[in-house]
Order: C-alpha cells, then structure tokens, then sequence
C-alpha cells in the first residue's frame, strides 16, 4: 500500500468539440468529440491519505482551495469503487486555468490516475476515462497520449474516450495567449445556453458528420484536412453561442483578428487553422514542417502576443509512488 501518489496528465484539444450535455451530474455528452493530448500543458498531482484533516483537502500550486468539483468528485469514488479516509490532494498546473485553455481535463485526468494508484485499482485506461468524465468531461480525452475519441455513449458505463490513434502525425498547435483571466461564462453554463439555442439540433448533425469525416484524415496524417474541418467545428460552435440563449461570445477583437490571420495565412499557402474552446485564446493548426514559417508571421503581426508551440503529448500516468 502507498502513502503518496503523484501522477500527471496533460491537456487536450478537441479537433471535434463536447459542447452539450445529455446529462449534466454524469457529464454525459450530446456528441461524440475527438482530441489530440498536448505537450506542453499538464496538471501534477500528489494525493495521499490524512487522518489529521478533517475534510479532504485540496492545495493547488501552494494554496489550500474549496473546490465543489473536486469534493464530489471524491464521493462519487467513494460511492462507486471503495470507502476510504480524507485525501489531501497536491496540485501544480502547468496550464493557464479557466481561460479556455481546459485544465480541468488535466486536472481531473490527473487526479483519476492518482486516486485509482492510491486505492490500488487494477482498472484498464476506459474505466479510468469514465471516471476522469465523471469529474469533467474533457478529462476522459486526457487519459490518452495522441488522438483520443469519446464516445457519447447512452449512460454512465457506455460513456468514455479510447485511444482513436496512438501516434504522432506531425501535426503543431500553436497556442495564442490572448488572455489568461478566468472566463466569465463557465464551459457548464455556455454548453446549458447553447442547447437552448434554435440552432443546436443542426449543430449535433454537423459535428456528427465533421467526427466521421476527420477519422479517415486523421489515419492519413492530412494536416489540410484535419484544420479545415476543426476549424469549421469550433467556428460553428463559436456562431452557435451567438445565437444561444442568452447570446454569449467569447471572442474579443484580437481573437476575431487572429482567426483571420490564420485565413489569410491559408489562403496565401500556408498550413494555418484556428480552433478555440470556451475562451479567447486560440490554437492555430499547422504542421511540423511549416510551424516556424507560420510562427513567425502570426508573431509578425501580433507582436504583444505570446505564442507556445506545442505538438502531441502523452497519456496520463502515474509518476511516483512510495
Ligand atoms: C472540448 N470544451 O471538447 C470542449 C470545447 C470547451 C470547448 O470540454 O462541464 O471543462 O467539466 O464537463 O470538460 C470544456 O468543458 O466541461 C470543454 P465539464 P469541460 O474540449
């Protein structure tokens, strides 16, 4: 039996998004949505059993924090696989939190990996994906290195992501950091507007046929492909929450201005495709050989913008344990 258990998990970005829940307590999905893992974005975490606290307890990068999330998610556990003692869960994040930069797929893949070294599970990586849903959906992405796919699934057994391709295409993100403060409308919130929106049942049949049509680009490593479809997925998730109930919009000027960008960029013959999530900062698609051409002209033109390049990461796993 361990003491401590540290594990790390590294965020994602969906090439096909999760915008939609069919169940908001399990983060049961609308869609099926498709990830590539990231390099440089992850979440560490230690956890270890404490009969001196009171409550579980969570410190994240040095400051004790009351997550709500967190809590339930120990007691959905607790609930499921096993009762055990109060947690004390040790966080650094290496990702700009809640700026649509989803370390909540980071988190909470980390954490999944974490809790089930320290309760001694013997789990293949889908329940671990299950479990990582049940705390965000995202972080069932995040338990996978490379392309990760979750399936929608109908219910709380059916639903979680495997490995869809466990390889590196040579396919670069480069993330534009437009801002890093906290998003004003939660990614639960945005999803619960948007499927109040007229347009959402269109936007379900879109994604569904965009999922099966970057599959097989995928398989053939077709970086034009894969951006041209991603792109057109978070455009319309984006035109979507403009249309939702209240309308909301999580672009500023520089974003719209850097989305652009990355059109002219293709148009002139470049490898260039922006995907966003529930922020403003957005993730330019382009490929290994032509990253440094295509960084250095968006720095060109956005010169007060700090750029990361990031290429596919790995799976979660467990980094130390004693
Ligand atoms: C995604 N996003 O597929 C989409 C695209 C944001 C936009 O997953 O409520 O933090 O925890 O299940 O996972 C962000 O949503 O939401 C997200 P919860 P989560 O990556």
């Amino acid at each position: 039996m361990y003491d401590r258990v540290t594990a790390r998990a590294y965020t994602n970005i969906a090439l096909i998004k999760y915008w939609g829940k069919e169940n908001p307590v399990l983060n049961l999905p609308t869609t099926t949505s498709l990830s590539m893992t990231l390099d440089a974005f992850y979440t560490e975490t230690s956890v270890s059993f404490d009969q001196g606290i009171l409550a579980d307890s969570l410190v994240l990068d040095g400051s004790e924090v009351d997550n709500r999330r967190v809590h339930t998610f120990l007691q959905m556990l607790r609930e499921n696989i096993a009762d055990f003692p109060h947690v004390l869960i040790e966080s650094h994040n290496q990702v700009p939190t809640a700026a649509g930069l989803a370390s909540s797929a980071s988190s909470f893949a980390a954490l999944t990996v974490a809790m089930a070294g320290l309760l001694e599970l013997t789990a293949m990586p889908e329940e671990l994906s299950r479990l990582a849903r049940c705390g965000s959906g995202s972080a069932s992405r995040s338990i996978y290195g490379n392309f990760a796919i979750w399936h929608k699934g109908e219910d709380d057994f059916s639903s979680y992501a495997e490995s869809f391709l466990d390889e590196d295409i040579g396919l670069t993100m480069l993330v534009a950091h437009v801002s890093e403060e906290t998003k004003k409308i939660s990614s639960t919130d945005g999803m619960q507007r948007a499927q109040a929106s007229a347009g959402y049942a269109r936007w379900v049949a879109e994604s569904e046929k965009a999922l099966e049509e970057i599959k097989p680009a995928i398989i053939a490593q077709d970086i034009e492909k894969i951006g041209l479809i991603a792109e057109e997925n978070a455009l319309s998730m984006h035109a979507l929450n403009r249309t939702a109930e209240p309308p909301f919009d999580y672009f500023t000027d520089t974003t719209r201005a850097l989305v652009d960008f990355a059109a002219d960029c293709y148009h002139k013959g470049f490898l260039a495709f922006a995907t966003l999530d529930a922020g403003p900062n957005v993730k330019i698609i382009t490929s290994r050989k032509e990253e440094e051409a295509v960084l250095a002209r968006f720095k060109a033109a956005f010169p007060d913008i700090p750029f990361d390049i990031c290429h596919a990461g790995p799976r979660a796993e467990v980094r130390d344990a004693h």
